[in-house]
């Protein structure tokens, strides 16, 4: 599959070029060290994880889909909420971005390959154990993590072995994302092109350089609040357990220090792909790269002091309310930058409307939303009244499934046929599209109004009163879950070339080469042709 042999990278075990034998079959998905097989394993890993977790959140709205206990138990619903977050977090969407980042960074940097090409292996590899021990705690006796994505004590410190099973498989979440990030960052600094400086790097370079560091810096910390857990559950401590001198509060103040940046690790390489996307489409370099960097990086360090803004009502003191209010206020400055030089980047610009484009536009729409509701709830007595409420959930999903979801679809649309060398079917990345946006909101748009009206989250039971905007919101739901088969249909048609049309070397009729739009001259080099080094 690759041009470049195997042995001349990699360093070969002295068999000779004649009887050069690369693994077939399974040996060669499990022994891989090539970026671009370890990506399309990310990717189709990530594709499951979305199934696994959308089927229970098919659950769940199945069940809110009138009032009254029709489906599930509560028990069973609790635990439904809580994996389907684990879940679509560290096994849908995290993995989804690792992926991009293992097809596209070696290609845009001018790299042969990662720099730790069999670290890669391996960090993908712990994937599938970590998955299968998160399923399979809901069949252990007492059942999964039930206490929401977040996993709070005293409830989590109480629960079955469904938990142990759900911090080991946390650990090795965390293990997986920091070898890849010491990956990235090696690959970043020290693999890229002769004449590519830093800041002539493609914008979803920067934004993984940054999200590998969020990683690195805040995954340790989860990794220690389930440990704590863990002790507490087996080893006698009192870490959270206020009758032995423990603060469950503590547990929170931990598990939202990684859980704040835990949001950027999402969005950062969202908007790294969105920045690569908008100008090709518009036929204009992308406007304010520099400030894109340094908002970037900006976003980066502010989510580390904003954390406590998800625990306002634990009791902070009044100062503390202040402080995390308006720290997390700031946070809109840098996100403005990003979305008016987004807005700039397609002034003027001759725009057309693929769908790579369409998912980034819808992207640029929704997430704006979801980041003007985050604005909302950062308002101290605002949260306090909707705390915990639908409108959090409603809140987060704009973020998250507009934001990250949304533009990991750009980024198949945009990078599938260069990976394939087939086109997909436009008409039906189109109907893809409208299907996706329409139903999304659909679902969680009246969620917004559930929430102001005051229905509580991660319940399986409501008042009469909110039945209506429930049902809405669970035909959305299963609307939205269909389009996503269709969209597994449009790939595989694409990987098999039944659109008939052979994607070119430059798919986008070149415009990608607008991806490096720094005022100085571009690079010499595209990710079509290697380097030549002058
Ligand atoms: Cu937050």
């Amino acid at each position: 599959m690759a041009s470049i042999p195997h042995d001349a990278v990699h360093g070969g075990h002295g068999h000779d070029d004649q009887h050069d034998h690369h693994p077939t079959g399974i040996k060669r998905w499990l022994t891989t060290t090539n970026h671009k097989d370890i990506g399309s394993m990310y990717l189709w890993f990530s594709f499951t994880m979305f199934i696994v977790g959308g089927i229970m959140a098919l659950i769940i709205r199945a069940e809110l889909f009138q009032p009254g206990l029709q489906v599930v138990n509560p028990e069973f619903f609790n635990q439904m909420t809580s994996l389907h977050g684990l879940i679509m977090v560290f096994g849908a969407i995290m993995p989804a971005f690792v992926g991009f980042a293992n097809w596209m960074l070696p290609l845009q940097l001018g790299a042969p390959d990662m720099a730790f090409a069999r670290m890669n292996n391996w960090s993908f590899w712990l994937l599938p154990p970590a998955a299968i021990l998160l399923v399979t705690s809901m069949f252990v006796p007492g059942g999964s993590v039930a206490a929401g994505w977040t996993m709070y004590p005293p409830l989590t410190v109480q629960q079955g072995i469904g938990m142990d099973l759900t911090i080991f498989a946390v650990h090795i979440l965390g293990a997986s994302s920091i070898m890849g990030s010491i990956n990235i960052i090696t690959t970043i600094l020290n693999m890229r092109a002769p004449g590519m400086t830093l800041m002539k790097m493609p914008m979803f370079a920067w934004t993984w350089l940054i999200t590998a560091f969020l990683l690195i810096a805040t995954m340790p910390v989860l990794a220690g609040a389930v440990t704590m857990i863990l002790t507490d559950r087996h080893f006698g401590t009192t870490f959270f357990n206020a009758a032995g001198g423990g603060d469950p509060v503590m547990y929170q103040h931990i598990f939202w220090f990684f859980g704040h940046p835990e949001v950027y690790i999402i969005a950062l390489p969202a908007f790294g792909v969105v920045s690569q996307i908008l100008p090709a489409f518009s036929r204009k370099p992308l406007f304010g790269y520099h400030s894109m960097v340094y908002a970037t990086a900006s976003i980066a360090i502010l989510s580390f002091i904003v954390w406590a803004h998800h625990m306002y009502t634990t009791g902070m003191p009044l100062a503390g309310q202040m402080y995390f209010m308006f720290a997390t206020m700031l946070i809109a400055v840098p996100t403005g930058v990003k979305v008016f030089n987004w807005l700039a980047t397609m002034w003027r610009g001759s725009i057309t409307l693929e769908t790579p484009m369409l998912f980034c536009l819808g992207f640029l729409f929704l997430f704006t939303m979801g980041g003007f509701t985050g604005l909302v709830l950062s308002l101290t007595p605002v949260d306090i009244q909707l705390h915990d409420t639908y409108y959090v959930v409603a809140h987060f999903h704009y973020v998250m499934v507009a934001g990250a979801l949304f533009s990991a679809f750009a980024a198949v649309y945009y990078w599938g046929p260069k990976w394939t060398g087939w086109m997909y079917d436009e008409k039906l990345g189109k109907i893809h599209f409208w299907w996706s946006l329409i139903a999304f909101n659909v679902t969680f748009f009246p969620q917004h109004f559930l929430g102001l009206a005051g229905m509580p989250r991660r319940i399986p039971d409501y008042n009469l009163q909110f039945a209506d905007w429930n049902a809405v919101s669970s035909i959305g739901a299963f609307a939205f879950g269909t389009a996503q088969i269709f969209f597994l249909y449009i790939v595989i048609r694409m990987i098999a070339g039944k659109s008939g049309v052979r994607a070119p070397a430059k798919p986008w009729d070149g415009a990608e080469g607008l991806e490096w739009t720094v005022p100085s001259p571009a690079p010499y080099h595209t990710f079509e042709t290697p380097p030549v080094v002058k």
